[in-house]
């Protein structure tokens, strides 16, 4: 049977055929080239120190070699491009026509997207620039399309007897395997610029919240005028109740222990909608499931009262006990907890509001049943599950070099995660996706960021966050008691 040269084997070809080509005018005369005129435009729209950063991170120790490396990556989208282009037209015509349709996409990528995405407006038609770059530039863009079509029609053109239909399978999965190979690191290195962008980004923004809390800046409530001072060698934890082994451990016995550090989000459930009484620092201590692991659960046990030096009580069930993330923490931020933070140590449970992430803890008593703690006996939620909560942080937006401005802020929803932050400048009317720069942790918030176009004056924003479910933040108005605040937070930002 005859077998012609699959699509995409021909404009992998072609592609390949006219990278060196272009590569060649480059070198030999200076030809406008596509993947050059690319290559502007990304690293201006990354910035340079972005692209720096992530060639720095590459396994490969190509350091010395970022900008070319960078240029690589560049030639190589272009020609991808190229090969998508080619492929598609295929499926769609016949491989003469290419000899039309191939100059005419090559000129408008380089005329209509090229040329304007560097400031060089259409076809390079800008106030400073007219007439001059135009006509070089195009007879070279119908070049390089003319000899892309020919590479096309020459291959299409050749024909191969292949008896057996199995060399056709095994092509294909070596191909297939080929492929994913030789994208995997490109789509990662791609992910990973636009992540690198975000959190660039981010960073430049006036007035946004750092992404780990300082223990000075982390907000502090407690129930007590003077809280406990509570002296280290006087301290026990207690494990008490439905448990096999009394267990009661100093803090050089919790110390000894192994212990994990990660960041998680703490938050207060008085914390109004835009209120600061949240904070993302970095505990260390043991988990709290290998602590009952020790001591040894009985059965039908089925909640956990924890007891503080402030006569303080909370509970919360077993299964939030047996979390990844709950611990009992010495250390924050890499220091001992402050006095104020729960000096020797503290409960932290994710997903639950603060009140239940105990302080100065002394007992950790297993029961079965629904005990009510200090502030469910004064009206609060007993589960006290997080809301979805997003915030504004600036009240100032930030300018950028191309003139547009940007804000920021924190977005949180417990261990469901964000999926997305959305932001209205126009009182709610329409709503527009903000970016978000990945979470630490799925304990911790995420910081986002929002850039637009804005004359100056005085902006009212609002901001919106979805969760990990993809269940959008509910804009009822409720105030913290019983569950927690909700409803949407909006600010005036001042744009200078
Ligand atoms: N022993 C004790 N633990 C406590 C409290 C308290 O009054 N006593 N207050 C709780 C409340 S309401 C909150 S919001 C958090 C605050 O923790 P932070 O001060 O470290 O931010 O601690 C919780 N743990
Ligand atoms: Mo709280």
């Amino acid at each position: 049977m005859t077998y012609r040269f699959s699509n995409w084997l021909a404009s992998l070809t072609a592609s390949l055929g006219l990278g060196i080509l272009m590569l060649m005018s480059k070198v030999l005369f200076s030809a406008p080239i596509g993947p050059e005129m690319l290559f502007n435009t990304t690293s201006r729209f990354l910035g340079i120190p972005s692209v720096f950063n992530l060639i720095h991170q590459l396994p490969w120790g190509l350091d010395a070699y970022a900008k070319y490396v960078f240029y690589g990556f560049n030639y190589l989208f272009y020609l991808g491009l190229w090969f998508a282009i080619g492929w598609l037209f295929l499926r769609l015509m016949k491989p003469i026509w290419g000899f039309i349709i191939y100059p005419i996409a090559s000129s408008l990528l380089v005329g209509c997207v090229l040329m304007p995405l560097q400031g060089l407006g259409f076809f390079g038609l800008s106030e400073q620039n007219f007439f001059y770059p135009v006509l070089p530039s195009l007879l070279w863009s119908l070049t390089f399309g003319l000899a892309f079509a020919l590479v096309l029609w020459l291959v299409q053109r050749i024909k191969t007897q292949v008896e057996v239909e199995e060399r056709r399978a095994s092509l294909k999965k070596m191909t297939q395997l080929l492929a994913l190979v030789s994208l995997a690191p490109v789509l990662r290195s791609f992910t990973a610029f636009a992540q690198e962008a975000v959190a660039n980004l981010l960073a430049r923004i006036k007035g946004l919240s750092p992404e780990i809390t300082p223990t000075e800046e982390h907000y502090q409530v407690s129930k007590n005028v003077f809280n406990p001072t509570v002296k280290e060698q006087d301290w026990q934890l207690k494990f008490t109740g439905m448990v096999s082994n009394k267990l009661s451990l100093s803090l050089e016995d919790l110390k000894a222990l192994p212990s994990v550090e990660r960041s998680s989000t703490l938050t207060c459930i008085s914390n109004s909608v835009g209120g600061d009484l949240i904070g993302n620092s970095v505990w260390t201590g043991v988990l709290l499931k290998d602590l009952l692991e020790l001591v040894g659960v009985a059965d039908g046990a089925s909640e956990l009262i924890l007891k503080a030096a402030d006569n303080y009580t909370d509970s919360f069930v077993l299964d939030a006990a047996m979390r990844e993330g709950t611990i009992v923490a010495y250390l924050q931020n890499g220091e001992p907890l402050t006095v104020d933070h729960g000096f020797p140590a503290r409960v932290l449970v994710p997903d639950i509001y603060g009140m239940k992430n105990v302080k100065w803890v002394t007992e950790i008593e297993l029961t079965n049943e629904d005990y009510q703690g200090y502030w469910q006996t004064r009206g609060w939620s007993d589960l006290a599950t997080v809301q979805t909560m997003s915030r504004i942080d600036t009240r100032e937006a930030t300018r950028l070099e191309d003139g547009s401005v940007v804000i920021g802020g924190v977005a949180f929803a417990g261990i469901r995660g964000i999926s997305k932050v959305e932001v209205s400048v126009d009182a709610a009317r329409t709503w527009q996706e903000a970016e978000l720069k990945p979470a630490l942790n799925d304990l911790s918030w995420n910081l986002w960021g929002f850039s637009w176009q804005a004359e100056p004056g005085n902006y009212k924003i609002l901001v919106r966050a979805a969760d990990g479910t993809g269940e959008l933040q509910t804009d009822e108005k409720n105030s913290p008691l019983p569950d927690g605040a909700t409803g949407y937070h909006s600010l005036t930002v001042k744009v200078s």
